[in-house]
């Protein structure tokens, strides 16, 4: 390098920096307004985060996903930009000393966001190559661009300190360049998000629900007690537990939005949502729960949902004997699968196009979602659902198997205490209370354990159902000082939760739920 001057050479690399990360924001942006203006081209900083969480090993993704909740789908999206704005300020640097790596970059670039944008299902794929394409060429020419402005209004260190003289009205050209590309990039990223965002408000979420056949009965006294602290027997939005691998919720249009039911069926089928609506519907409460769900955590839920039996469904296409896999598959591609004997035992499973008496909201999978009584969300409750396929229980592993899960994963019967909760300080009267759950069988007996004391039964709220949850409630007497409290739950089989802990991978945490507190 010609330049020895330590000052000057980092000044410059930083100059040169900003503008690739400047150039790499800027043709971000363009993707993003470009998203923005058609629906058929898929955001490019989504679909690059999509493929980032379908290729991380399963146990980083489960955790991110299942630990950050929904907040790290925000966070990845940012994650994916800044990345992309350090590679940029890296290609910056670089390409002052070597031009050429600008465009090489830029190029490379235009592939990945390409074919991740490919991968999550561009309906206008000619649009999204070329939107793409000439983003990373715009932004390989304002990298260009910026080079040149700033190789202008370098000076020699010994002019540095003349007159104001051409240099320095290079030197502001430049900056004014730079600053134009950096708003231009804010702008069309700012621009195309709201675009991406207000579409999606535009689409119709549904139309009137259709009275359900069979109601279920509504919840009254004696399902619920009336405990500060305790949750609630029907969960509904913000509360209810939102786990799954879409970045950005699909929106889903229902005008044009088709079930289908494939493979080893007598005849495939083609449900419209209003076909599915003038279907017999039903209301069931069921309780799901993560498998991913820690002994003692809120990854569980329990709502009334509505829909038509998956059953009904399968009469119409006619499942072949062989036939010993059912797989659902998400508008967005992701799959579960469960045993077809899971439809026919019993259970029925549900197509569910609502909860608790309304349109299924988006986050829970509009404009309709499997709901398998029994079954761990990830083998079962496919979200967004588009696609019924029958195959074999050999041909097929849905998203989550590959990634070191059970195949089968019936929900495992467990018991959580909601108060006390951890730490707490108890002034007065003990009233311990929470939620077991062991969805098909139901619930018989729920002890709780103080220090080692014997295990006193508490108190059950009337079953909704057999699938859905019960609370439990115990007054304690406690003395003053610190204690331990575990529960425990028994199913309608007979069968106690076990006290061997286990993590939640393979197929669902055990153990008993335990928490200590003190009495004032
Ligand atoms: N399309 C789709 N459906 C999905 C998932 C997903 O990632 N994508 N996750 C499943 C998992 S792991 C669970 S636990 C449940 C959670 O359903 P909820 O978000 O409505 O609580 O949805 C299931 N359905
Ligand atoms: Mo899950």
């Amino acid at each position: 390098m010609s330049d020895t001057s330590p000052t000057i050479g980092t000044v410059a690399a930083r100059r040169a920096g900003w503008s690739g990360a400047a150039a790499a924001g800027l043709a971000l942006g363009i993707t993003e307004f470009a998203a923005g203006l058609s629906s058929g081209i898929p955001s490019a900083i989504s679909s690059i985060g999509g493929v980032i969480v379908d290729i991380s090993p399963g146990w980083l993704a489960r955790t991110a996903i299942s630990v950050l909740g929904t907040a790290d789908k925000g966070a990845l999206a940012i994650g994916t930009v800044v990345v992309a704005l350090v590679l940029g300020a890296v290609t910056g640097r670089v390409a002052s000393r070597r031009p050429w790596v600008g465009p090489v970059v830029f190029g490379a670039f235009a592939l990945v966001g390409i074919a991740a944008q490919l991968a999550s299902g561009a309906s206008a794929p000619a649009a999204t190559v070329i939107a793409t394409a000439s983003a990373a060429a715009i932004g390989a020419l304002a990298l260009r661009l910026l080079l040149d402005a700033d190789r202008r209004s370098s000076v020699p260190p010994e002019a540095a300190a003349a007159v104001p003289g051409p240099d320095v009205i290079e030197r502001r050209r430049f900056l004014g360049l730079l600053g134009t590309v950096a708003a231009g990039a804010l702008v069309a990223t700012i621009a195309g998000r709201q675009l991406i965002i207000r579409r999606s408000e535009a689409v119709r979420v549904s139309a009137e629900l259709p009275e359900p056949e069979i109601r279920v009965v509504e919840v009254s006294a004696e399902h619920a007690f009336d405990i500060p602290g305790l949750t609630p027997i029907v969960l509904g939005e913000p509360r209810f537990y939102r786990v799954d691998t879409a970045l950005v919720v699909p929106v889903v249009d229902p005008e044009t939005w088709t079930l289908k039911v494939t493979g080893m069926v007598d005849r495939e089928v083609e449900l419209t949502y209003d076909d599915l609506l003038s279907m017999p519907q039903i209301e069931r409460y069921v309780t799901i729960s993560c498998v991913s769900n820690p002994v003692g955590d809120t990854l569980v839920g329990n709502a009334k949902w509505q829909g038509v039996r998956l059953v009904d469904v399968l009469e119409m296409a006619g499942v072949q004997p062989d036939a010993s896999q059912i797989v659902g598959r998400s508008v967005d591609g992701w799959t579960a699968g469960f045993p077809t004997a899971a439809a026919f035992d019993g259970r029925d499973p549900l197509i569910v196009v609502g909860m608790n008496g309304e349109p299924l909201p988006r986050r829970h999978g509009f404009p309709a979602r499997l709901i398998v009584p029994g079954l761990y969300g990830y083998v079962s409750a496919t979200k967004w659902l588009s696609e019924i396929e029958l195959t074999t229980w050999d041909a097929f592993d849905g998203y989550w198997i590959p990634r070191g899960w059970a195949k089968q994963a019936p929900i495992k019967t467990q018991s959580r205490i909601d108060r006390p909760i951890f730490g707490d300080r108890v002034v007065g009267e003990v009233i311990a209370a929470g939620v077991a759950w062991a969805p098909t069988r139901g619930i018989a007996k729920v002890e709780v354990q103080l220090d080692d004391e014997p295990w006193q039964e508490a108190e059950l709220s009337e079953p909704l159902s057999e699938d859905a949850w019960v609370q439990w409630m115990l007054a304690i007497d406690a003395p003053p000082g610190s204690h331990r409290l575990r529960v425990r739950a028994t199913d309608g089989t007979g069968v106690t939760q076990t006290e061997r802990r286990q993590d939640p991978r393979p197929d669902g945490a055990t153990g008993w739920h335990t928490i200590e507190f003190t009495v004032a």
